[in-house]
């Protein structure tokens, strides 16, 4: 990425550090209408003029991105089936945004911090949380599966843009110790109306937080359009009201993706702060399990969309460079049914749970309201059990 250094102070005042046109080196302070694309629909790569001065991740690490996404794929249609045998409670499928979320986490490193929300559940697989422990939130359980700390990465966030204020907190805390850890949180398109967003994004830029924000465009939130949430002509326009660095990417493109992510937090380790990062993308499968997407868009759209798969595109660059052969689709397919297999069988494991435990780690220090909870709660199963007895139920 290319910032201007002697654009960073006019009048004595720090500004935002401003990008240039490749040809005209005009300074932008808009991102380009044109969203960053280095591989196109048809899996060619574009030609370097048009790739605002980003290169194209090595084919190697592009493999590597490509099996990250077959996995993640097999992994959310294993789940979504998981869902509908009632295995779990409910599953925000992130199916065709695959581009996204692997080449935004396969970015990050593993002293980085990851605050995710509902829908990245790939995202956490991809970096290496076990996939039982992520789906303990979705099965009903009541902590978070995983050690947040063990994986620099928090627990997910359904109510929405609160995460992006954690990533702030966070990212102001390794700025204050002054480590060289960098931030990244995704944040929904209907989630940029939020005020949290608005307060993260400003935070981030007085403050020059060492965070990355992906927007991620699926164009819907639930079922209210884009086009109800913002007039803007992009989300990522909104960058420079904040003062800081814009961009607008074809989120379908895991080479952009990941080339533009590496860049903002490389970034925001080296001190130079917070990038906005707008990711258009889609997502094929309803919101969760209990939406009925055919009320509010057209099966033509579905279509128009599963004709740029992400995936899909990635393969063609990929067997265009040789880099994909038979041997080695294969060995990507056995880890995909590999990960499957295992989600499936932990799955259907019966687990049981003591429901004492949701009083724990609630608050550091016991608290009375919280006290008379839990001595409720325990009359009453203690009073079920001694019926049970009564009745003869529990022998
Ligand atoms: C603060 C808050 N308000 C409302 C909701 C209910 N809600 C859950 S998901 C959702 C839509 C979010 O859409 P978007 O941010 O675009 O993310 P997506 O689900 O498409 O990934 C809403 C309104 C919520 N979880 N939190």
């Amino acid at each position: 990425m290319r910032f201007n250094p002697a654009l960073t102070s006019v009048f004595g005042r720090k500004m935002v550090p401003m990008s240039l046109n490749v040809e005209t080196r005009a300074p932008v302070v808009l991102p380009d209408p044109e969203p960053l694309r280095l591989i196109d629909d048809t899996g060619r790569a574009v030609p370097v003029k048009r790739r605002q001065g980003f290169e194209l991740p090595s084919d190697e690490r592009l493999l590597e991105l490509y099996r990250a996404m077959v996995v993640a794929r097999r992994w959310d249609t294993q789940v979504t089936a998981l869902t509908r045998q009632g295995r779990l409670a409910t599953y925000p499928s992130a199916l065709g945004q695959e581009a996204t979320e692997i080449g935004s986490v396969l970015a990050l490193e593993k002293t980085d911090w990851l605050f995710p929300t509902y829908r990245d559940s790939i995202a956490l697989m991809t970096r290496g949380i076990n996939p039982v422990e992520i789906l303990s939130g979705f099965r009903g359980d009541w902590h978070s599966g995983w050690d947040p700390h063990a994986h620099r990465t928090s627990t997910q966030s359904t109510p929405l843009a609160t995460q992006a204020l954690h990533a702030v907190g966070m990212g102001m805390a390794a700025k204050l110790r002054g480590d060289s850890v960098a931030t990244l949180t995704f944040v929904g398109d209907g989630a940029t109306s939020e005020g949290d967003t608005h307060e993260a994004f400003n935070f981030a830029g007085v403050w020059q937080t060492p965070t990355v924000f992906i927007i991620q465009n699926n164009q819907f939130a639930i079922s209210v359009p884009l086009a109800k949430q913002t007039r803007a002509r992009t989300l990522a326009d909104r960058a420079i009201g904040y003062g800081v660095p814009g961009y607008y990417v074809d989120g379908n493109d895991a080479a952009a993706v990941h080339a533009i992510v590496t860049a903002a937090l490389d970034r925001a380790r080296s001190g130079d702060g917070p990038t906005i990062i707008e990711c258009v993308t889609y997502r094929i499968e309803a919101h969760t399990n209990s939406d009925d997407p055919s009320r509010y868009r057209s099966s033509s759209d579905v279509t128009e969309w599963k004709s740029r798969d992400p995936l899909e595109r990635l393969e063609k660059y990929l067997v265009s460079q040789k880099m994909l052969t038979d041997a080695v689709r294969e060995s990507i397919n056995t880890d995909a049914e590999k990960m499957a297999e295992l989600t499936r069988d932990e799955m259907n494991a019966e687990v049981s749970h003591d429901p004492m435990e949701l009083f724990e780690n609630v608050y550091a220090a016991e608290r009375p309201g919280l006290r008379e909870q839990r001595d409720f709660l325990a009359a009453e199963i203690a009073a079920e059990a001694a019926a049970a007895v009564g009745s003869g139920v529990a022998s």
